[in-house]
């Protein structure tokens, strides 16, 4: 009850498809900015997994090619611990936009990583509830997305 993993905010995040190739220097950044990593897994996620992720963007123009390219590819997600690790976490991937973020917060994650304004290298929860749900969705009991047999480099 008094260990830092309980006093301290947690966040899911989220290396995606497009930056799966940088997540060493991604992981050096995060433990350079002081998150403890408490989680950590990889998958690869089936469209429909993609879908439930980001329901709260479904009917959007975006939408299809969101969960298209999220399924497209492995990710890590991660689950950060640290005072107000919420926002520290989205001050450190920077604006959506990975050209806005060049302009406006170039040491960002993703300004160094990202490609635009959908290619954009990492996610991170908005919120303490939906950071709760994104915890959940990835390491929650019974809750297994993404099946990725890394050793085989297959889907399973
Ligand atoms: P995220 O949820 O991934 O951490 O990103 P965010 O809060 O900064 O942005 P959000 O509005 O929640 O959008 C979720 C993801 O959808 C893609 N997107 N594409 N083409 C577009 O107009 C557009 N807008 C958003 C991005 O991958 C964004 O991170
Ligand atoms: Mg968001």
């Amino acid at each position: 009850r008094n260990s830092i993993e309980s006093q301290t905010e947690r966040t899911l995040a989220m290396i995606k498809p497009d930056a799966f190739k940088n997540m060493g220097k991604i992981i050096n950044a995060i433990s350079q900015s002081g998150f403890l990593i408490s989680k950590l897994r990889v998958a690869k996620l089936s469209k429909q997994e993609a879908q439930e992720f980001y329901a709260v963007h479904r009917g959007k123009p975006f939408y299809d090619g969101l969960t298209d390219f999220m399924s497209s590819g492995r990710i890590c997600a991660l689950e950060l611990v640290a005072p107000g690790a919420i926002r520290k976490w989205r001050e450190l991937i920077g604006p959506t936009d990975s050209n806005q973020a060049r302009a406006e917060a170039p040491g960002s994650l993703r300004a160094q990583f990202g490609t635009d304004k959908t290619y954009n290298a990492c996610h991170g929860s908005d919120a303490p509830d939906t950071a709760a749900e994104e915890v959940a969705f990835f390491f929650g009991p019974g809750r297994y997305p993404g099946k990725c047999d890394l050793a085989r480099g297959t889907t399973l």
